[in-house]
């Protein structure tokens, strides 16, 4: 099966997680996206849903759609929040934020009773960091803030480059929040709990794709059907 179809039969899982009255996160990225255009299907038959998005891109598509929107500070307190993940690791560890989105995308999940992340199998790793950790950063002194995480990197015993991110015209890729990313590619992360602490230690530093115990289930479509992992 292609890894879109498998994609989306995750998404239509995570749907049966989703009950009237609702408040959802909505996150970013391709399988996501699925995720919202089958909600809009469920919402134009009757559901009442209120969701918050976690990206300007998905906003705009949730919108395009006419999926009820609010933001987080109307919605309050959510109870369920459905994104993708770039991996999946032991223990529901993920590496986030392939789409530039992991600020709002942490802060939403974050507020949200539970976390469900939605891929295609291939998202399941053994050991975290074959995918560069993204890191959200401030744009002042980029090159000292960078130089300090490739410090934290080492500390963490971690060893890799880390590379401001860049768009197709070679600027650097600004987030929804104003912000600039570094991704760390270190290949592997033997220890994610160390790693995150040694980079939220650095000023500068907004956020990290490091999204540690906040996953409940994670719904995994493959060639053999669905998973649940929990
Ligand atoms: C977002 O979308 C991310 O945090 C992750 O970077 C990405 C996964 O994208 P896709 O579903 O397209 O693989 O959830």
């Amino acid at each position: 099966m292609h890894a879109e179809d498998q994609k989306r039969r995750a998404a239509a899982h995570a749907l049966t997680y989703v009950t009237e009255g609702m408040r959802l996160g909505l996150g970013t990225g391709s399988t996501a996206r699925h995720f919202v255009e089958l909600l809009s299907e469920k919402v134009h038959a009757g559901l009442n849903v209120l969701c918050v998005p976690t990206s300007e891109q998905t906003l705009s598509q949730a919108v395009s759609l006419g999926v009820p929107i609010a933001t987080l500070d109307e919605a309050g307190p959510l109870d369920l929040c459905v994104d993708g993940a770039d991996e999946i690791g032991p223990g529901l560890a993920l590496i986030k934020g392939g789409g530039g989105a992991l600020l709002r995308e942490k802060i939403v999940a974050s507020a949200a009773r539970e976390m469900v992340v939605i891929a295609d199998s291939s998202k399941k790793v053994d050991v975290l960091g074959r995918f560069p950790l993204p890191i959200e950063i401030v744009d002042f002194g980029v090159a000292s803030i960078e130089q300090h995480v490739a410090a934290a990197v080492r500390k963490a015993g971690c060893e890799g480059a880390v590379k401001l991110r860049r768009d197709g015209d070679g600027h650097p890729f600004v987030t929804d929040q104003g912000h600039l990313i570094l991704d760390a590619h270190l290949g592997r992360i033997p220890d994610p709990a160390a790693l995150a602490r040694a980079v939220e230690e650095v000023a500068g530093v907004v956020e990290h794709g490091l999204f540690l115990g906040l996953a409940r289930r994670a719904v995994l479509a493959g060639t053999d059907g669905i998973t649940v992992l929990e």
